[in-house]
């Protein structure tokens, strides 16, 4: 065969033995290398036939729920309360609250999640007729907006008999007059059941500043407001149950008895997923829970961990979890392997677990040590289902927290749920110290992590985008359609991987300018 000809090159190729690369399994021989963790290998790139916007990020995140986005918010109280798990739920993922916080707080927050419904105000500001002129003018300047639904009884949900806009009050100055005398009538409204591009179709064609949304009874039940009509985004890939179409929500709780009263208040309050939060997951105590919630709230999905041995991981299957969350010692205000003495190097601990989770369709997350959208890929690509983050989310708009500077960069506070601020609970939020960590006879507190702070990153309503086209264009790279199809590749020895020096990962950094900007996206 001639090698001067071009067209021989397939021929060529195939007389070597293998793929360039290495497959999955040589890689994490970790007998010969060790432990290994997202910066020390890459992917070979594919063949590109296919636009990226075409590939799905459709994954497990359970047993019985998928997600359109494989990512998670960390149950963290500088991460995830009401605000961050409505968000992700409307980007295609899933946030966890936090449970530094009463049984009651907790299961507030997650029945805040259920009930939002993108765009409406389910719960707008009304009066009764007989209140008057003054008292909404008094509101209108209080509130920054005018336009308040009347009903019967002042109350929300109640019949609706007109709307008090900045109009009818403007020119009136009796401020005595009740508003059922001076409010307009003529409305025009939406029912129940329309959904949100609908009833902004509604609400553009009627030229009226607000919109509300009427039950058969005449109730009034929500409101569409016109100042929010350019702002209402629609979020196709959102997270929602089949029946209810309400968005999905997880928390977090522990493994002590009175975690099962928690637990029993999340699912009152609609909680589709539960995590049993611990560093060390292969516990009686947590093994008891998942029998014990399984038995208990069969409709419920519960994921147990954290664990990075196989060893774990079967005490915890074979206890009933939907999934897995693997992960210790790998956040980034963590000092848990430092001070305990153990843990394992993340991608070594996901591509172990993952191997042997998959056997019993056990989807994992994997959770801790997410640094760049690379680091998500890698993580599913060594068979994670889904990806957990903390500190990349904790800088957010949707974080809990408010924004501060330091060294003349604007910041948030982020620190680990075992640092002894979180322990303490303090700095954030004073009141309501936690009992959790205190019921031990230990008597002094030992932290497994620090706390700091993070740079702003905006909204997750760009950053999440942000991560997920990121994704697709990985995989269009690695020539996969999906990431199914990227970890059918991995098994089958046809996504190839590479092992990565300490000079090869300087080398695929920022290198040898005198200076730059590091800009993540517009
Ligand atoms: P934990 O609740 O699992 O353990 C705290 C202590 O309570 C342990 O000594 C445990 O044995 C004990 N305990 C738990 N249930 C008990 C029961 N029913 N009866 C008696 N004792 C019981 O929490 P943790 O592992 O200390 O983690 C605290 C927080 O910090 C969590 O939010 C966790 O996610 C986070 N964390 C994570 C990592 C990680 O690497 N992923 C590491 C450290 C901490
Ligand atoms: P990053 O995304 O910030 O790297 O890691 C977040 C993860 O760190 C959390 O989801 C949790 O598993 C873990 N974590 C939280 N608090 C921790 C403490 Cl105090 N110590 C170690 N790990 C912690």
């Amino acid at each position: 065969m001639s090698f001067e000809d071009p067209a021989n090159a397939f021929e060529v190729l195939k007389q070597y033995e293998s793929l360039d690369g290495i497959d999955v399994k040589t890689l994490m021989d970790s007998v010969s290398r060790g432990g290994l963790t997202y910066n020390d290998f890459l992917m070979l790139p594919g063949k590109i036939d296919f636009p990226s916007s075409i590939v799905s990020l459709e994954s497990k995140l359970t047993k019985k729920i998928t997600l359109k986005a494989p990512l998670l918010s960390s149950p963290m109280d500088t991460v995830t309360e009401a605000d961050m798990a409505i968000h992700m739920a409307l980007l295609g993922g899933i946030g966890i609250i936090h449970h530094n916080c009463s049984a009651e707080e907790q299961a507030d927050m997650v029945r805040q999640v259920k009930k939002y419904e993108n765009g409406f105000i389910s719960d707008p500001v009304v009066v009764d007729p007989s209140q008057t002129v003054g008292d909404v003018k008094k509101l209108k300047e209080k509130l920054g907006f005018a336009g308040f639904p009347v009903t019967v009884n002042g109350k929300m949900p109640g019949k609706l008999l007109g709307i008090v806009t900045s109009r009818d009050i403007q020119f009136h100055d009796d401020n005595n007059t009740p508003v059922g005398e001076i409010m307009t009538t003529d409305l025009v409204t939406a029912s129940g059941s329309v959904d949100l591009l609908a009833a902004n179709e509604v609400l553009r064609k009627s030229k009226k500043g607000k919109l509300p949304i009427v039950d058969e009874q005449g109730n009034i039940t929500a409101l569409l407001s016109r100042t929010d009509l350019q702002k209402n985004h629609n979020y196709p890939n959102a997270s929602k149950s089949f029946d209810s179409k309400q968005l999905l929500c997880g928390a977090a709780i522990g493994t002590r008895p009175d975690d099962r009263q928690r637990l029993e208040k999340l699912v009152q309050a609609g909680l589709d997923v539960v995590i049993l939060d611990s560093s060390q997951g292969n516990s009686i105590f947590q093994i008891e829970m998942i029998q014990w919630a399984k038995a208990t709230f069969p409709n419920l999905q519960v994921i147990g961990g954290n664990v990075v041995t196989r060893e774990q991981a079967a005490s915890l299957i074979a206890a009933g979890v939907d999934g897995l969350r693997i992960g210790m010692g790998s956040g980034s205000i963590c000092i848990t392997q430092e001070v305990m003495a153990v843990g394992r190097p993340q991608g070594t601990a996901v591509y172990n677990v993952t191997e042997f989770a998959k056997k019993f369709g056990v989807p994992c997350i994997a959770d801790g040590g997410i640094q760049n959208i690379g680091h998500i890929t890698k993580a599913i690509a060594l068979g994670a289902s889904t990806v957990m983050m903390g500190g990349l989310l904790a800088g957010t708009t949707e974080s809990p927290g408010k924004y501060f500077y330091k060294n003349g960069q604007r910041v948030k506070a982020y620190r680990g749920m075992g640092s002894i601020e979180a322990m303490e609970k303090t700095g954030l939020d004073s009141n309501a110290a936690t009992s959790r960590y205190f019921s031990e006879a230990d008597s002094v507190l030992v932290a497994q992590g620090v706390s700091g702070n993070v740079v702003d990153r905006g909204s997750i309503t760009k950053f999440i985008p942000y991560l997920t086209y990121g994704l697709q264009h990985g995989l269009q790279d690695m020539g996969v359609k999906s990431i199914a199809d990227m970890q059918k590749g991995v098994d089958e020895g046809t996504v190839r991987f590479e092992f990565r020096s300490p000079s090869a990962q300087l080398e695929g950094g920022v290198h040898s300018l005198h200076s730059y900007e590091k800009r993540l996206h517009n």
